[in-house]
């Protein structure tokens, strides 16, 4: 019941877009031993999920979309660290070059991917939002990546994961770089049609595909 009461105000502060309350809530959850990805997930997850509907139905408008993800990102700045305990294994599993579409800034679910990977034994290198498909490739080069993450929140930028396909065709590195893509308006039929090698709805899921493909190529 407590915790109920807990996740309850989570989603409002979120809802509410106040960041010292989601904060502080975030603190609190973990004073008390809430697993981190339970906050998020049945506390903060369900406050952005309603700020979304409410912003695709113009009940909200894009100063609270903004102040929801400003709220949004404080409560995950304050979980990442126990995020990354959490899941800690020492071992090394891969290397990813990880970041958002071109022309897209949503970062929080992408954030929440590279904690888990790092926390898993991935080398992440995370180059942020609105990255170009030239940037990906060049990275992966650079560093030797096993894979490349591409995360888009928009339908207009999804074909973006597609150009980074298509860019590490035309580099010669298509067979060395395995491709994860991701983000909520991404589906399997989409995956399929632009030949990623796998997708996971949620940050979790994008561990055990990463895990699954870094083993396929080390093989
Ligand atoms: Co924007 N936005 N937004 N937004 N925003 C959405 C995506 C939208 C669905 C809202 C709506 O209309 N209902 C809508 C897109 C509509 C569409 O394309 N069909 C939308 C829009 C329209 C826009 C703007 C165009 C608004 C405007 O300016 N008029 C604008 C675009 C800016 C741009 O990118 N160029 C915009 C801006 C913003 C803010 C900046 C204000 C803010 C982002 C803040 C930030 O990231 N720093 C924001 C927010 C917060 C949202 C919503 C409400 C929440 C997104 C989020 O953080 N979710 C979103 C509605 C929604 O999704 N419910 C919305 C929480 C996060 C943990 O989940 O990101 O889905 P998510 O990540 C999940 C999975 O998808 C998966 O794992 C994560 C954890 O489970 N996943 C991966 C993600 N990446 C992955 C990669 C993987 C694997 C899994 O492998 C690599």
């Amino acid at each position: 019941m407590e915790t109920d009461r807990l996740f309850e105000a989570m989603k409002r502060s979120i809802v509410e877009g106040e960041a010292d309350d989601a904060r502080r809530l975030a603190d609190q959850a973990l004073q008390l031993g809430v697993p981190p990805l339970q906050a998020i997930e049945l506390g903060f997850a369900p406050g952005i999920n309603e700020v979304g509907r409410a912003f695709g139905c113009q009940e909200m408008f894009l100063p609270d979309l903004v102040r929801a993800g400003e709220a949004m990102k404080a409560a995950m700045a304050a979980l990442q660290g126990a995020v990354g305990r959490a899941g800690a294994t020492g071992r090394s599993a891969g290397v990813v070059v990880l970041g958002t579409v071109k022309g897209d800034i949503h970062e929080i679910g992408k954030n929440l991917v590279g904690t888990l990977l790092a926390a898993n034994g991935f080398q992440v290198f995370d180059l942020g939002v609105d990255v170009p498909p030239e940037r990906f490739v060049a990275r992966a080069r650079e560093v030797g990546a096993d894979l490349i993450g591409a995360s888009a929140l928009l339908t207009t930028t999804m074909p973006g994961q597609q150009e980074i396909i298509r860019c590490l065709e035309a580099e010669g590195l298509r067979a060395r770089v395995r491709v994860i893509v991701g983000g909520a308006p991404v589906t399997r039929e989409w995956v399929a049609e632009i030949g990623a090698d796998g997708f996971s709805e949620d940050a979790l899921g994008a561990v055990r595909v990463a895990s699954e493909l870094a083993g396929v190529r080390c093989a």
